[in-house]
């Protein structure tokens, strides 16, 4: 390899374990997007980026950006990267691993004094994870595509996102500014922990991802009628929960009819009033549909409509994010690279979200996967073996030089 000089996971490990300090919750990690604990994240990836040698900067939709100029800078970027925020009480390396791998390998080509051809850069973006937005804004800003309703909250003082901008020190006046023209792209690569089982079962230390789950977030919201608990006979009650059961229940038996070609979560329930002693007048559930194919994500919201039309309730879409292939090329280049690394890889499609799905659609992009112990993520038992972090950073590097020219 140039230089000689070979990435180190140790080093990676070292950077693991200190990002996972900055929003600490027990043995998780909170770090919302937005949140003192995400911000304080980016200030910190941004000096180990200086410190590697890199141009750092972060841009107004808060994505973190380093760069290692090559021979030629009129020549597009390739990109390295994934996202910096996480869930409430997640773990250690759902995005921190794209994001610092890369800095290790950007780390290890300034050792080895080995200047590429293009320049590289690694972004690590801002709210991936939706506790803001629906989720990928940071790549979304970049890549202009920002709903109508979000570029009109950057304008709107008293919006939740306006707000949330301000006290994390960013101008929401500024967000679009981070727009950047994707011809300057060579292409993106995405470096992520499986967060599901397949790697594991089958034996295998990498992944190369063929596409992404499109994702449908939806609100429903069921009414009933809200009278005294204590002396409403049962059989009079028209009892928003006890409807909302009935709905959730019968989209997950419909669901489970789909031979694992989608799923369906209903992740959040609010129940008003919401006291001991008044039978529910409303509740609203929280409902997340992921699929490949998009004909299903259709069939899912009109089946909800259906359950939910004797119940009186209805269904409201938030967001939509189509499925997403990878490109045919860039997953060449991947599978390639961990065959020279020693590696045989799995083709897969990945159930969970990536930035990589929005970058898809506007420059050739690809994601390799390392094993998550017992397939675990979005909770703190989120765990990586060292081994796979290794075979994860060899292929990132081989790849990074194979792409940079
Ligand atoms: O929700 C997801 O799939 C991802 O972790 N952002
Ligand atoms: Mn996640
Ligand atoms: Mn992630």
């Amino acid at each position: 390899m140039p230089g000689s000089v070979l990435p180190s996971v140790k080093r990676l490990q070292e950077d693991l374990e200190a990002l996972s300090l900055i929003g600490r919750h027990g043995q998780g990690v909170s770090r919302t997007a937005f949140s003192p604990a995400d911000m304080e994240a980016r200030g910190f990836v941004r000096e180990l980026m200086a410190r590697a040698g890199m141009e750092a900067r972060m841009d107004p939709a808060g994505n973190v950006w380093g760069s290692l100029c090559g021979k030629e800078p009129g020549l597009p970027s390739l990109v390295i990267g994934s996202h910096l925020d996480t869930v409430p009480e997640g773990g250690r390396f759902d995005g921190a691993l794209g994001v610092l791998a890369g800095i290790e390998c950007l780390r290890t080509l300034g050792e080895g004094q080995a200047t590429r051809g293009r320049t590289i850069e690694v972004v690590g973006f801002s709210d991936e994870e939706g506790t803001l937005t629906s989720g990928y804004f940071g790549s979304r800003a970049m890549l202009g595509r920002l709903s109508t309703r979000e570029r009109h909250d950057l304008g709107d003082e008293t919006s939740d996102l306006y707000r949330t901008l301000v006290a994390a020190g960013l101008s929401p006046g500024e967000v679009l500014r981070a727009g950047r023209d994707p011809l300057g792209i060579h292409c993106y690569i995405e470096l992520h922990a499986e967060q599901g089982m397949t790697l594991e079962e089958m034996g295998y230390s990498i992944g190369v991802v063929t596409g992404i789950v499109g994702i449908n977030r939806y609100t429903v919201e069921i009414p009933g009628t809200a009278r005294h608990a204590g002396t409403t006979p049962m059989r009079l009650r028209d009892d928003a929960i006890v409807k909302a059961s009935r709905f959730i229940l019968r989209m997950h038996e419909y669901v489970l009819g789909l031979e694992e070609q989608a799923v369906l979560t209903a992740g959040w329930l609010r129940v008003f009033p919401g006291a001991y002693n008044i039978v529910p007048g409303k509740v609203q559930v929280g409902v997340e549909a992921r699929s490949m194919d998009p004909g299903l994500l259709d069939q899912a919201e009109a089946e909800m409509a259906r359950v939910l039309e004797p119940l009186g309730g209805h269904v409201n879409l938030l967001s939509s994010d189509a499925p997403a292939l990878l490109d045919d090329g860039v997953r060449q280049a991947l599978a390639a690279a961990a065959s020279k690394e020693g590696y045989a890889s799995h083709p897969m499609r990945s159930g969970a979200g990536h930035d990589a799905s929005i970058m898809a659609r506007s420059v050739p992009s690809g994601m390799i996967f390392i094993p998550s112990r017992d397939g675990l993520s979005h909770c703190p038992q989120e765990w990586s073996a060292p081994w796979h972090l290794e075979a994860g950073l060899r292929v990132l590097y081989r790849a990074c030089l194979d792409l940079s020219g």
